[in-house]
């Protein structure tokens, strides 16, 4: 009985990610490559987000492919829960170049970034850039 719930909640947990996945008409972009399977997404190619909060559980970030709309303010908003622990935020790609100070845990900080070019855009955090990375794409 527990099972049987436990599998119902995670279906229920699951489902509203993958119509948000086959909403985008099959790109398969989003999670493709997350080496843990960990990772999540913010926003779809046809209903990208200009406002994000992304957190790093286990030194990885909790959200690994954000969607954005080309040519419009996004603020990515960092939260570093790891007390005593430097974290930050730096996205890089064509035409940005933009990063959040490092700072230790507990801490909030927030970038506001345009992003020029329809693509993808890494952000990583400085201090593990191994793995702590993710992709911003914008469409
Ligand atoms: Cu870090």
């Amino acid at each position: 009985m527990v099972l049987t719930r436990r599998r119902l909640l995670a279906l229920a947990l699951t489902a509203p990610f993958a119509g948000m996945l086959s909403a985008c008409g099959g790109s398969g972009g989003a999670g493709r490559g997350s080496s843990s399977g960990s990772g999540d997404t913010a926003g779809s190619a046809d209903a990208p987000v200009t406002e994000v909060t992304v957190t790093s559980p286990a030194t990885i970030f909790d959200i690994t492919t954000i969607f954005v709309p080309v040519g419009q303010p996004v603020t990515i908003t960092y939260r570093n829960d790891d007390e005593g622990v430097p974290h930050n935020i730096h996205v890089t790609g064509s035409g940005l170049d933009e990063k959040t100070t490092l700072k230790p845990g507990p801490d909030v900080q927030s970038l506001t970034a345009t992003f020029p070019q329809a693509g993808n855009y890494d952000y990583i955090c400085d201090v593990h850039p191994d793995s702590m990375t993710g992709v911003v794409k914008a469409v």
